[in-house]
């Protein structure tokens, strides 16, 4: 690859797709994935309980974080931001990421810049990249498969292998939840930091373990936990968190790191909380003593099926490890595959009962589906057992099947997936309740504990989990007796049990707030029964700008 002439100096744009994205469209956007986390493929089913919020896109984020061109990121425009952002400034290169359920959006996007500002250099990186024949497809100069930071210090001729910076990310933004906007104050919401892509575990179905190298390979973007704690720090110092979401495919997997950052954390008297993403496998290395002590507080867990066989869940019974995990104070989130090869519709709603008896704080529910790039997906292909006319748009995991399955139907699989949503939270409830109750698990068992670190950790749990939360709970105890009689009881006994812990704050904010939480989540359920549906902001960021003349 040559370098880009200007070197430097170019001036760059990076983009994500455009939006509104929770609508359906020609240009592939659809009301069942909305660029949501939870909602789209967490808590989709709970109504009014669901968490809303968005994630930046942070993949281009941290390309403008190590590069020293002037650069614009773009998040979340819609067609017209971006038209007018191509006019009002000479781009030299246009970087368009995506992923590929948003591949119509990038090819109206090259054949936007090729008309508006023609010229520009197209660059297009992403997940969407794993399309083997994508050049094509879409109008574009190049495209990037796998990691971009490196791709694109290369080609305006920086040093690839410098260190990496990190931009200071905050999780999520613009909260919602039973039909309230958070209030986002400073340090109120964890950073976000991104330890390193790719998983080496190579699970057959992962896009993410197949992008970044496959089975054995993943990319550290911070080798050591003396990077990750100097890095952790100055997050802390910048956004006043002590909270972080750790983006990272499986943490927890590498043990030395994590071990050190640990030794960090104590000896400068950290009390951070961490959410991780980690494999059965990887969690298994630690005892609970460490995940409590390394601040782990929110754990996503691939469960996949009782009857898979995937390396990480060996000689794992993960049922008993949630239940350890959440006795321990960790919320965890479970991970579960719908259409597995063995799976077929007299089997199906046992192991969909067998998953939502995990009991898990939150519980992801996906579709088997083979996504070009993975070993599955050659697999299938081999077989020709692909559909050839699903639309890129609908390959999502939540929608219907993209592939024969040997036993079930493409009409049953969505069946089959709303229904294991809808009994998760028929049986165990909104997870924002199961979450306060592993907080107050945790709270009761470490409250005590040696580490001032831990307890602190704990005692900021309580206190979101004894005043607002407890109004929630007020509410929702009131609201889900339509839903399940029982769990509504179990919402009422915990409160009982928080507020003989916390007498005072506890009656007092649930006979304040509670009844205005009641209302605003009842007026939320009726503007969703009309069909409300939310969009991010759109955010521009410039770095060493200067004015085009
Ligand atoms: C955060 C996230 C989201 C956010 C969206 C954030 C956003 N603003 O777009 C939310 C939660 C909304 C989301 C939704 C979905 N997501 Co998502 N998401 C992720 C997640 C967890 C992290 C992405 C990330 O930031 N990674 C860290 C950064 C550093 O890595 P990166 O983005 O890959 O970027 C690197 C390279 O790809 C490259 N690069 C990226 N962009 C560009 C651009 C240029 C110009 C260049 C040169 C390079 C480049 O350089 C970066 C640095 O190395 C990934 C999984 C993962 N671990 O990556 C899934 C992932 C990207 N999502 C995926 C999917 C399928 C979805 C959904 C369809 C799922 C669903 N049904 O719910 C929806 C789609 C919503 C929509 N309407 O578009 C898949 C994509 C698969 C594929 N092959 O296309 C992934 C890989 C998860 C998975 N394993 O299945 N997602
Ligand atoms: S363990 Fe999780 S992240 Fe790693 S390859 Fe398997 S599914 Fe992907």
């Amino acid at each position: 690859m040559n370098t880009h002439p200007k070197g430097s100096r170019a001036r760059i744009l990076l983009t994500s797709v455009f939006g509104p994205y929770a609508q359906d469209d020609e240009f592939g956007s659809r009301a069942i994935n909305p660029m949501e986390l939870y909602h789209n493929q967490v808590t989709r089913a709970q109504g009014s309980f669901s968490i809303r919020m968005f994630h930046r896109s942070w993949g281009i984020m941290m390309i403008q974080a190590n590069i020293s061109a002037p650069c614009t990121v773009l998040d979340f425009p819609r067609r017209e931001d971006f038209a007018r952002e191509l006019k009002a400034n000479r781009y030299d290169i246009v970087g368009i990421s995506s992923i590929i359920v948003n591949l119509k959006k990038v090819i109206e996007m090259c054949r936007m810049v090729r008309e508006l500002s023609p010229h520009s250099v197209i660059v297009v990186g992403g997940h969407v990249a794993a399309l083997e024949n994508l050049g094509e497809m879409i109008d574009a100069d190049h495209i990037v498969r796998g990691e971009g930071i490196s791709w694109m210090r290369r080609y305006l001729g920086e040093d690839e292998h410098g260190p990496i910076q990190h931009p200071a990310i905050i999780s999520g933004l613009r909260t919602r939840v039973m039909g309230l906007r958070l209030p986002e104050r400073k340090g109120g919401t964890a950073a976000t930091i991104i330890p390193s892509v790719g998983c080496p575990m190579g699970c057959n179905f992962c896009t993410t373990s197949a992008f970044f190298g496959g089975k054995g390979k993943f990319i550290n973007f911070f080798q050591t936990g003396d990077e990750l704690f100097q890095v952790m720090s100055e997050l802390e110092k910048e956004l006043k968190v002590d909270s972080f979401f750790v983006m990272d495919e499986n943490f927890l997997l590498h043990r030395a790191r994590a071990l050190r950052l640990l030794e960090l954390m104590k000896a400068a008297g950290k009390s951070w909380e961490l959410s991780v993403f980690a494999s059965a496998n990887a969690i298994r290395k630690y005892s609970m003593q460490e995940l409590v002590e390394l601040g782990v507080s929110w754990l996503w867990m691939g469960l996949e099926s009782a009857q898979s066989n995937y390396g990480k869940l060996t000689n794992t019974d993960t049922r008993q490890l949630t239940r350890e995990l959440r006795a321990h104070g960790i919320r965890v989130q479970g991970s579960t595959i719908i259409g597995l090869e063995h799976h077929t519709p007299d089997n199906i709603a046992e192991e969909i009962e067998h998953a939502v008896g995990h009991q898990t704080d939150f519980h992801q529910f996906m579709l088997y589906t083979p996504v070009p790039g993975t070993p599955l997906y050659r697999e299938i292909a081999d077989q020709g057992r692909l559909l050839s006319e699903i639309e890129m748009a609908d390959i999502h995991g939540q929608y219907k099947f993209n592939f024969q399955h040997n036993a079930i139907s493409r009409d049953d699989s969505k069946r089959f997936l709303d229904w294991a949503f809808w009994r998760d939270f028929e049986r165990n409830g909104p997870s924002l309740y199961r979450m306060c109750r592993t907080m107050l698990e945790g709270w009761r068992r470490y409250k005590d504990y040696p580490d001032l670190r831990v307890r602190e950790r704990f005692a900021r749990e309580m206190k979101k989990v004894s005043t607002a939360y407890n109004a929630a709970l007020w509410a929702m105890e009131r609201e889900f007796r339509k839903v399940n009689k029982q769990v509504s009881e179990d919402i009422r006994s915990l409160r009982r049990e928080i507020q003989k812990e916390f007498p005072l704050v506890g009656r007092v904010t649930a006979g304040v707030l509670g009844p205005v939480l009641l209302w605003s989540a009842r007026r939320e359920e009726k503007l969703l029964a009309e069909g409300r549906t939310y969009e991010p902001p759109t955010i521009v960021e410039r770095s060493h700008w200067v004015m085009a003349h």
